[in-house]
C-alpha cells in the first residue's frame, strides 16, 4: 500500500515535472551559432510501441537493465548470435525538418508512434562551455533520449523545448534518439477533433547550441508601456557562478550602453531613460541591433519597440488609432504542401498577406514557426498568435490545464521580443461553461501576469440577442476579462445565404473594440456559375461584399481576419472533386491561384487607405 502511495506520488511528480515550462528555457536561439542536426535521420514505425514496452507492457525505460528491446539504446548484436530486432542505421531516411505524413505516402494518415535517430559528433569549443539539444517543435509528445540516456519529456507540436546534454555529450558517435507520438488524445491541447491536418513528426530545426557556463538565458527589452521615451527590461543569466556579474545593453543606434550588475539570482532589471526612439509600426517597422553582453557569452537581436493598448472601443498602435486589416494563416507549406517551418513558406504567405493590403494577421490555431514572427517584424505586419485551446477540450482535467498553460508560456517567451506582436489569443470557439471560464480566467490572469505589456483575445462564437435571430450578439462570460472583442461568425455559409447579412444587425454591449476572427466561404478554385451555387468562387465573393457591408454597421470594429489565406488539408473534409481533403475556404488555392474573392476584400483593404 505505502509502495503504491509512494509511486503514485512520484508519477504525479513525474507528469506535472513534464508539464511545467522549463525553467532553462533559452530563447533566441534564433541568432545564436548554432550546429544543425536537420537533414536526413533514420526512422522506425512503430505502431505497437513495441521499441517503448516490454511484452507485459512496462516501460523499458523503468526498467533497471532495459536491454535489446529498447529502442533508444540503439542497441547492435554484440556478436553474430545476439538477438537485437532493429536496426535504425538500415531503417529508412526521412528529413527533419518536416512532417512525415507528406514524405512518405504511406505514413500520410498514420497517427502514433516514430522512433527517429541520428547520429553526430561533436567537439566543444572549450570544455567549460555548456551544450543544450534544442528542438523548435516536435508533435505532439516527445520523449528524448541521447547516448542510451533519457534526457526527458515534451508535450505540444508547436513550441520550442530544450535539454542541456553538457555531461552526455562525447566527441564521437553520438546518438540522439526521440520518440515522437502524434496520437491525438481527449485530454490532449488541441483535443481529438480539430479542423486541420495532424500532421506528425519533428517539424521545426534541431539545433545543438553551445554556451558559456555562465549564459544570457533569458531577457526582455522593451518600451516601457507607462512612458514611451523609457526602454526597459531585464536580463537572466544561468549557470554556476551567476550573481554580482556585470551585464552590457548596447543599442548602437540610440548611443546606448547600459551597466547593470545582476542580483543574488542571476537577474538584472534596468531602465533606460530619455530615449528618442524612431518607433516600429507598420508603416515603418524599424529595428534596432541590440546586444547583451554577459562575460564571454553575447546575444544579439532586432527589436522594434512600440506600444499596443486599447482605449474605449479603439485600438492604439504608438497612441494612435489603427484599424486591423487582417487574414487568417495556418501553417502550411505554399510550396510542398504539409507543415510549413521554412523563411521560404513564412516569405511567401506574409507576402500575399500584404499584396492583400494586410497590415495583421491572425496566426491559427496554434503557434507557428519563429520565422513567420521574425519576418512580420522586417515587414511591419502585426500578429495575434493562438494557444491550441480549440472546441471542447477537457476543462475540468487538470493536466489539460497544466499543458495549455505550459505551451502557452512557451510561446510567450520565445516571442515576448517581438515588435510585431500584439495580442495573445487564449482559445478558439470554445463552448461556454463555469469549468471552462475558469480555464481560459486563468489562462488570462497567467498571460497577464508574464507579460501585461499585450492584449488578451479569444475567438468566441455569438448568438442570436434575446432569442431574436436577425439581431447578434457577443453573450460570453469570458468577453469581460479580454482586452479586444473578436468572434467567428459566418452568416451566409453555416448559417444561411449571403444575402442574409443584409438582413442581420448587431447589438454588441462590451464597451471594447470588437475584431472579426473569422467570416468566409469555401470555393474551388476555377469552378465558376452563378453567385447562388456553392462553392464557386462566384459564392465566396457574394459572401465578402455582402459581410463586409454588414460588419460596417458594426460601430466599434477595429478590424478582422477572415478565414483564410490559403486552402489547407484536413480530414473533415472530404467532398469529392471540391475538397478533396482541403478546407476550401481560402482566397488562395494550395497552388498558389488567387480566387475572385481575394480581390474583394483587397479592393476593401485599398479603401482604407494606407493610413493605420
Ligand atoms: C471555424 C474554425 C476553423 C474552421 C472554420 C471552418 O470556425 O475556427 O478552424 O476551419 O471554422 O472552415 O469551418
Amino acid at each position: 500500500m505505502r509502495k503504491t502511495k509512494i509511486l503514485v506520488a512520484f508519477l504525479v511528480l513525474i507528469i506535472s515535472a513534464q508539464l511545467t515550462a522549463q525553467e532553462n528555457l533559452l530563447i533566441n536561439v534564433y541568432n545564436r551559432p548554432v550546429t544543425s542536426l536537420n537533414g536526413t535521420w533514420n526512422y522506425i514505425v512503430d505502431p505497437y510501441e513495441n521499441g517503448f514496452y516490454n511484452y507485459r507492457l512496462e516501460p523499458f525505460e523503468n526498467q533497471e537493465n532495459p536491454g535489446n528491446g529498447a529502442f533508444f539504446i540503439n542497441a547492435k548484436p554484440a556478436d553474430k548470435s545476439d538477438l537485437v530486432e532493429y536496426d535504425f542505421d538500415t531503417s529508412e531516411e526521412i528529413t527533419v525538418p518536416g512532417d512525415w505524413n507528406t514524405q512518405k505516402e504511406n505514413l500520410f494518415y498514420y497517427e502514433g508512434t516514430v522512433w527517429y535517430k541520428k547520429s553526430f559528433n561533436y567537439k566543444k569549443t572549450t570544455s567549460e562551455n555548456k551544450v543544450f539539444v534544442y528542438f523548435e517543435a516536435v508533435n505532439y509528445r516527445s520523449d528524448v533520449y541521447l547516448n542510451g540516456k533519457k534526457l526527458g519529456t515534451h508535450i505540444g507540436g508547436f513550441t520550442p523545448f530544450n535539454f542541456e546534454i553538457t555531461d552526455l555529450l562525447k566527441e564521437e558517435d553520438n546518438f540522439l534518439v526521440i520518440k515522437v507520438d502524434n496520437k491525438r488524445t481527449k485530454d490532449g491541447v488541441p483535443t481529438l477533433n480539430t479542423d486541420w491536418w495532424n500532421y506528425g513528426g519533428i517539424t521545426r530545426d534541431v539545433k545543438l547550441v553551445e554556451v558559456s557556463n555562465n549564459f544570457i538565458q533569458d531577457y526582455v527589452v522593451q518600451l516601457n508601456p507607462e512612458n514611451n521615451q523609457q526602454i526597459k527590461g531585464f536580463v537572466q543569466l544561468e549557470g554556476e557562478d551567476i550573481s554580482d556579474k556585470e551585464i552590457e545593453i548596447i543599442i548602437p543606434e540610440l548611443k546606448i550602453k547600459k551597466q547593470l550588475q545582476t542580483n543574488e539570482n542571476g537577474r538584472a532589471v534596468f531602465e533606460i531613460k530619455n530615449t528618442k526612439i524612431d518607433y516600429w509600426d507598420t508603416k515603418n517597422p524599424n529595428l534596432y541591433e541590440v546586444s547583451i553582453k554577459s562575460g564571454t557569452d553575447e546575444v544579439k537581436d532586432q527589436v522594434g519597440f512600440r506600444s499596443i493598448k486599447t482605449k474605449g472601443q479603439e485600438i492604439l498602435l504608438n497612441d494612435e488609432k489603427i484599424f486591423l486589416k487582417g487574414i487568417s494563416i495556418h501553417e502550411e507549406s505554399p510550396f510542398r504542401g504539409g507543415r510549413g517551418y521554412s523563411i521560404e513558406d513564412a516569405q511567401q504567405l506574409l507576402t500575399w498577406a500584404q499584396e492583400l493590403g494586410c497590415n495583421y494577421v491572425r496566426l491559427a490555431h496554434y503557434p507557428h514557426n519563429e520565422h513567420m514572427v521574425r519576418l512580420a517584424d522586417k515587414m511591419g505586419i502585426l500578429v495575434w498568435e493562438e494557444n491550441p485551446v480549440y472546441w471542447t477540450i477537457s476543462w475540468e482535467n487538470e493536466e489539460t490545464y497544466a499543458n495549455a498553460k505550459n505551451q502557452l508560456t512557451e510561446v510567450i517567451n520565445r516571442d515576448k521580443n517581438r515588435a510585431s506582436v500584439i495580442i495573445w489569443s487564449m482559445a478558439n470557439e470554445t463552448p461556454t461553461s463555469d469549468a471552462r471560464n475558469t480555464f481560459l480566467g486563468n489562462l488570462a490572469k497567467h498571460t497577464r501576469e508574464i507579460d501585461g505589456t499585450r492584449l488578451i483575445s479569444a475567438a468566441l462564437e455569438q448568438t442570436d440577442y434575446n432569442g431574436n435571430p436577425t439581431i447578434r450578439t457577443i453573450d460570453d462570460d469570458f468577453a469581460d476579462v479580454v482586452d479586444i472583442l473578436s468572434f467567428n461568425q459566418y452568416v451566409g455559409w453555416y448559417d444561411g445565404l449571403p444575402e442574409k447579412c443584409s438582413k442581420i444587425s448587431w447589438k454588441i454591449t462590451q464597451d471594447k473594440p470588437v475584431l472579426i476572427s473569422e467570416f468566409g466561404a469555401g470555393a474551388k478554385y476555377g469552378n465558376h456559375g452563378d453567385k447562388s451555387v456553392r462553392w464557386t468562387e462566384e459564392f465566396q465573393a457574394d459572401l465578402y461584399t455582402e459581410t463586409l457591408k454588414m460588419i460596417d454597421g458594426i460601430e466599434q470594429l477595429q478590424g478582422f481576419s477572415p478565414w483564410v489565406l490559403v486552402d489547407f488539408k484536413s480530414p473533415r473534409r472530404v467532398l469529392p472533386k471540391i475538397q478533396d481533403g482541403f478546407n476550401r475556404k481560402g482566397l488562395i488555392s494550395e497552388e498558389g491561384e488567387k480566387k475572385a474573392a481575394f480581390k474583394i476584400l483587397s479592393d476593401y483593404y485599398n479603401a482604407k487607405g494606407t493610413s493605420n
